[in-house]
């Protein structure tokens, strides 16, 4: 049997779940969503829910073996939006015993965590930048990267009390400690300090499409020109060692990401969609050496591994993506492990990212 209802997300939004002969999946949805990604719904989500009901016997028909039968659901589902298509996807690679049906696993890839933030996140009340993150490069196991990870965002509270006298352990909606009175540069500081002590490296989500307004970049104290916003992201990765920069400019902007500094991580989000032919303009730039795969964002399981692929056949690091109101569901950590991510970026804090990680820490166990 296959049946859609609805659900809410972790922002409280109404969401999609299917459920494909007893296995569910279930979609999440982003607040910074990129221009070019494919809509999350093409009618009201009643309507496509009631659709997707009338036409579920068809689908029950469809004999899925191998990822690429996958192709035959899109075709049915071709006028719907994405989240409903990936939740279809996400329960059937449930019930194909996850990343064992896309490949054998060759590495775990090392989590990034989400430990401060603002942007869209926070509602524009916080810091310009959306996300500020590390990443334990240095363990040897996802358990241990990701058990640094949270020891540093425990840490980091007690700094932003110190130094945000307003600063009351709110956070934005992944689970980041959200401080209301520190520049992000004072931000900045306090991360690399802390992280410091953890051997851990940090890094960045700008978002900063969510701040370019009229051609220049729009922060809560000044306005920088495109140049000007270029010279500050590389003076940031010069002075705070960064080792990871996503989205440092407008999502219009591939040439001007060519002159971002690629001695770390520079990584498409927005600018790429987990879109191949958006990637393809970004190789072709010299725009990114990394970017963001974030299912709904391109609606289709099977053009998200046409993009990984190409992705890897052209030396582009890969970071699988949750999105800012998620769900339970963990088909993430599995297409994580089954495409050979190189980071898994699902925070730090909160059930729906938690469950994610125990996920690939349950797997990593049964190996040892
Ligand atoms: C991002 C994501 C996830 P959203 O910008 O990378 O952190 O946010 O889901 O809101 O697009
Ligand atoms: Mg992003």
């Amino acid at each position: 049997m296959i049946k859609a209802s609805i659900i809410e997300n972790s922002r409280k939004e109404k969401t999609t779940q299917v459920d494909y002969n007893g296995f569910i999946g279930s979609c999440p949805s982003g607040a910074s969503t990129g221009k070019n990604e494919t809509p999350i719904f093409r009618k009201k989500i009643d309507t496509e829910v009631k659709e997707f009901n009338q036409i579920a016997k068809s689908l029950e028909k469809i004999e899925i073996n191998k990822f690429g039968d996958l192709k035959l659901i899109e075709e049915k589902l071709k006028d719907f939006g994405a989240n409903i298509i990936i939740s279809t996807e996400f329960a059937i690679l449930h019930s194909k015993q996850g990343y064992k049906w896309i490949n054998s696993l060759i590495d775990f890839p090392k989590p990034l965590g989400n430990v401060i933030g603002g942007g869209a996140h926070f509602k524009g009340k916080g810091t310009s930048f959306q996300e500020f993150l590390v990443v334990d490069n240095n363990s040897k196991s996802f358990l241990d990267s990701s058990l640094t990870n949270k020891k540093i965002h425990l840490e980091l509270r007690e700094e932003l009390e110190v130094y945000d006298n307003k600063f009351n352990g709110e956070m934005t909606d992944e689970g980041a400690w959200a401080p209301t009175q520190l520049e992000d540069e004072d931000v900045l500081k306090i991360v690399f300090n802390v992280a410091k002590k953890y051997n851990a490296n940090i890094g960045l989500d700008i978002a900063s499409s969510q701040f370019f307004k009229d051609g220049k970049y729009h922060y809560r104290k000044n306005v920088l020109t495109k140049d000007e916003q270029i010279d500050f992201v590389n003076s940031l990765i010069k002075k705070y060692n960064l080792f990871y920069v996503e989205d440092p400019l407008d999502e219009t902007d591939f040439e001007g990401f060519s002159y971002i500094h690629k001695k770390g991580l520079i990584v498409g989000d927005d600018l790429t969609c987990t879109k191949k032919e958006l990637l393809q303009k970004a190789v072709h730039y010299n725009s990114i050496n990394s970017l963001i795969i974030k299912p709904n964002q391109v609606g289709s399981l099977v053009k998200m591994k046409e993009t990984v692929e190409y992705a890897q056949a052209n030396k582009i690091k890969t970071v699988f993506s949750h999105r800012s109101g998620e769900t339970m569901d963990t088909a993430l950590s599995h297409l994580a492990l089954g495409f050979n991510a190189d980071f898994l970026k699902v925070s730090v804090l909160g059930k729906e990212r938690e469950a994610k990680i125990k996920e690939i820490i349950k797997i990593e166990k049964s190996f040892s």
